[in-house]
């Protein structure tokens, strides 16, 4: 139990409503991790793997019909609907406390209530926030031990403050049809029913530090992010970061753990985040930025020592593993972990399987939850509490055709429509058709906390308040030939595009104009020891505009902005002069 009494009264309303058997206020210590962690094994909530092997790690199994983020289920509870804006579902505040009061009303009885205090962000930085989860799921604790920093460091940071994000969350029935996630911006309120799965139910991630922050942000002039943040040293021993938004599956834990290529002597990548970025302008008028979580939770499939070894490597100990192959060794396997399949083991759904089952073993979205300082890659200043400086911002997609390798905007203006129109191409990973173009702004379609219209004029704001903002650039690892392959190498060579990038930010490099924004001059991109797979001809294919593309791309591109009734008018001119300077 802590003093402060704005908490303590909250609880106890929460309490009152959800009915719990016992409440259980959580320190952070290592007894009480070995405590919780053993009720689950007797549970069977966990099982325990091979500790010679995997020290520290546990496996888990989701409900099967709750293994992913629920888009149609999460809402934007703000008075008014239009400030949800056009892209969220939006039910009225009064509605759903209503509607998700009755569902949450007992919830918990004969269940224990874990009351979690966190911290996102480094301890005792301005950047930093309080979040309080409260949870009838032991493993969401577990989770959120590893994800953010719980107990009496948070509380350490909140003293006797009122400003803390209450977070409610029951796993209810575990009903689809009972399954809402609730956000009250103007309350700093989280309310989540129905599900144990990450993305719903560990608040402090997607519901706090994005959907909430993002709302915060624009209130108190910083931003909520879903970006990565990478460092890269050159032979020198000079450092600069990136921060980077994809959509989800374009491989953000990829990049933001990048091991460079062999040519590049010298040079080293740094992790600072992999998903979230908090920024604030600084003292000296750049933008700085803090990764507000503590751990990773990746996506397992396709992560293997060629795609990504920093995570691999990261993974060998004090993690959870959700839904992927578990091994009759108690070990773990996924699809593209680019080793041999176990004989036997049980796939995703608990089932026995076998490589011979028509059926993948790994759930698509199961996951991994590991400690960041873990990672062989773990930045020197990831808990930096100024944050670290950042020199470019990186926007990027899945475009088959149309986005070359790599474009810097002409200045923030032209960037923010760079973001506002950013889009992804579905792949055959997903249900549903291949190849559909889904606008995912600045990769924050499923996270911004309120009207996406205002949050286009929220970055246009910061813009002009950035004494000396850092430059825009939009890339695609993903352009395919006539036989759908893909062009580029990707992974560790994509370190060959950001060392152009830099070379931009630090005016070392001139580069092309063109109707899209500024391209490399192909000498520019280093291809050493790439020079077969990548010719200066395939570079120039990469850094080819298509007519016909971005003649369809700029229809596409309209009917997207007219969604939008408080679209700033900046980016509309910026479509009007893109147009023009296509001559389309
Ligand atoms: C994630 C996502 O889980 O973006 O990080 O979907
Ligand atoms: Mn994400």
């Amino acid at each position: 139990m802590y003093s402060n009494k704005a908490v303590q009264a909250w609880v106890e309303e929460m309490a009152k409503l959800t009915k719990p058997d016992q409440i259980v206020w959580l320190d952070g210590s290592e007894e009480e991790k070995a405590r919780l962690i053993n009720e689950c094994l007797a549970d069977e909530e966990l099982i325990e793997l091979d500790q010679q092997k995997l020290p520290g790690c546990y496996y888990h199994w989701t409900h099967v019909n709750d293994v992913a983020r629920v888009e149609h289920l999460t809402f934007i509870c703000t008075s008014k609907k239009e400030d949800a804006g056009p892209t969220n579902n939006w039910m009225s505040p009064t509605e759903a406390y209503d509607k998700l009061g009755k569902l949450f009303d007992g919830s918990m009885k004969g269940r224990t209530m874990y009351v979690i205090p966190y911290l996102m962000g480094p301890v005792g930085s301005l950047f930093s926030k309080v979040g309080i989860e409260i949870t009838d799921s032991r493993y969401v604790v577990l989770n959120m031990r590893i994800m953010t920093k719980i107990g009496k460091v948070a509380m350490d940071q909140l003293g006797d403050s009122t400003d803390f994000v209450k977070g409610l969350h029951s796993k209810g029935e575990l009903d689809p049809e009972k399954r809402y996630i609730c956000h009250f911006p103007e309350d700093n309120t989280i309310w989540s029913i129905g599900s144990g799965y990450g993305g719903n139910a560990l608040l402090g991630k997607k519901c706090f530090s994005l959907r909430i922050a993002s709302y915060m942000g624009k209130q108190e002039g910083w931003m909520a992010e879903h970006m990565l943040i990478l460092g890269i040293e050159d032979p020198k021993g000079n450092v600069s970061y990136i921060a980077a938004a994809f959509p989800s599956a374009c491989g953000k834990t990829n990049l933001a753990m990048l091991v460079p290529p062999e040519t590049f002597k010298g040079y080293k990548v740094w992790t600072v985040g992999d998903d979230i970025a908090w920024l604030r302008i600084g003292e000296d008028g750049r933008l700085w930025a803090v990764n507000p979580e503590a751990g990773f939770f990746g996506v397992a499939p396709g992560t293997s020592m060629k795609s990504n070894p920093n995570a691999l490597l990261t993974v060998q100990k004090n993690t959870i593993f959700t839904n992927v192959v578990l091994t009759e060794d108690k070990t773990v396997w996924w699809e593209g972990m680019g080793v041999e399949p176990p004989k036997k083991g049980y796939d995703w759904k608990g089932n026995p399987w076998t490589p011979e089952s028509p059926e993948k073993g790994a759930h698509p979205n199961s996951r991994f939850t590991a400690p960041a300082s873990q990672c062989p890659s773990v930045s020197p200043e990831w808990q930096n509490s100024k944050g670290v400086p950042i020199s470019a911002i990186v926007f990027g997609g899945r475009r088959a055709k149309v986005a070359p390798l790599v474009y810097q905007s002409f200045n923030w203006e032209h960037g923010v429509f760079v973001g506002a129109t950013m889009a992804s191409e579905t792949t055959a990973a997903a249900t549903g058709a291949v190849g559909v173009v889904r606008r995912d702004p600045m990769a924050m379609l499923p996270f911004c906390g309120y009207n996406m219209g205002d949050y286009f004029s929220h970055w246009l704001e910061m813009g002009k308040k950035i004494p000396n903002p850092p430059a825009i650039f939009n890339v695609n690892w993903f352009r395919t030939d006539e036989k759908g392959k893909f062009i580029w190498p990707g992974f560790g060579d994509n370190l060959r595009v950001l060392k152009w990038i830099l070379s931009r930010c630090e005016n070392k490099v001139d580069a092309v104009e063109t109707p899209i924004g500024y391209l490399p001059k192909v000498e520019d991109i280093d291809l050493s020891g790439i020079e077969n797979e990548v010719s200066k001809s395939v570079l120039e294919g990469l850094l080819s505009i298509d007519k016909d593309s971005w003649s369809e791309e700029i229809k596409d591109q309209a009917s997207w902005l007219e969604k939008f009734d408080r679209l700033p008018k900046e980016v509309k001119s910026q479509y009007d002069a893109l147009v023009q300077r296509l001559g389309l």
